[in-house]
């Protein structure tokens, strides 16, 4: 029996995106002939490897940043395959759309463009009629993806969604479970188990604000700094990206989350302005870590130093002064 994988983000907008393609393309294969695979980009390609076996005829990736290694998977059996299709929005897979086409050229579909979200492309490039409900799913994807809200309603929706799967971002049965309600048309908001996790994610949400807020250190009134210890970040995981861009919507200001992790500090950057890939690019070359993320959205990961370290780093590069780091302190 020939099948299909449709492998999508596991986050708010990949889900979205999962569930407009398979209704429009692929609505009399689902469920029996489809595997659904929610996965994170570092780890797509070995989820790939996992999935697929011999009968597959049909491959669909949405919204998963590409890499090399998950291209490499591609092409190796894309040209047994009878269809290949790629939709993506970050601006890091734009790269790879020529070595995808020029290996699968008969077979493939790429549609690699930057837009707020995954469902915003598809409907734009993929010649989608969205019904009211998938218009409003699509808006509701663009604010997970950190675009404005058009109205409460997309508000809510977008918290929900949001926050029910912050809190274990690897339960993808959970995920599934989603994409189930929005097939069978379920309203997502009355749904028992949604709501269950969306209630608890919103308290420990609260909790988290409550926390930065009190030790938020503010620098030249341009920037907060705010620093959570091991069994902080432990305890508040899934929702520190969630709090530190609420943070920053909060106070209007741009909010530096640093928290101590496994045998690293990781820095979370929301600036109001497009400049916090700039200073995650900053704060990980001087900390010989790594960056990654949106100009206005972004993070690094520094494995050599202690927090205190790092958030003094921070604050000479919030305030031009880099010569802190190596130790030349003024008293
Ligand atoms: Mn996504």
């Amino acid at each position: 029996m020939a099948g299909s994988i449709v492998m999508t983000h596991g986050d708010c907008d990949g889900i979205i995106s999962a569930y407009l393609y398979i209704k429009h393309f692929m609505k009399d294969m689902w469920p029996s002939n489809i595997s659904v695979i929610f996965t994170q980009p570092w780890r797509a390609n070995l989820d790939f490897v996992r999935e697929y076996r011999e009968g597959i005829d049909e491959i669909v990736l949405l919204d998963l940043a590409l890499s090399s290694e998950l291209v490499k998977e591609i092409i190796r059996v894309g040209s047994n395959l009878r269809k290949v299709t790629i939709v993506d929005h970050h601006i890091s897979s734009l790269e790879f759309i020529n070595q995808i086409t020029s290996n699968l050229l008969k077979n493939s579909k790429v549609v690699c463009e930057k837009a707020q979200s995954c469902p915003r492309l598809m409907i734009t490039s993929l010649k989608i009629s969205p019904n009211p409900y998938e218009k409003l799913l699509v808006d509701v994807a663009d604010v997970c993806e950190g675009g404005e809200a058009s109205s409460t309603e997309v508000t809510k929706l977008a918290d929900i969604i949001k926050l029910s799967i912050a809190r274990d971002p690897g339960d993808y049965d959970f995920m599934n479970y989603l994409l189930t309600l929005l097939m069978r048309n379920r309203d997502i908001e009355s749904d028992t188990i949604v709501s269950k996790r969306y209630k608890t994610a919103k308290f420990i949400l609260s909790r988290l604000l409550k926390i930065m807020s009190e030790n938020a250190i503010s620098y030249r009134n341009v920037v907060k700094i705010s620093t959570l210890s091991l069994p902080e970040s432990r305890i508040f995981a899934g929702l520190l990206g969630v709090g530190t861009t609420e943070l920053a919507r909060m106070y209007k200001s741009d909010i530096i989350l640093v928290r101590s992790e496994e045998n690293k500090v990781v820095v979370t950057v929301r600036t109001l302005d497009d400049k916090a890939l700039k200073l995650c690019r900053d704060i990980a070359k001087l900390g010989k870590g790594r960056f990654g993320g949106h100009a206005e959205a972004a993070s690094a990961t520094l494995p050599e130093l202690s927090l205190q370290e790092v958030t003094d780093l921070i604050v000479g590069v919030v305030s031009g002064r880099e010569d802190i780091l190596q130790g030349k302190r003024k008293a």
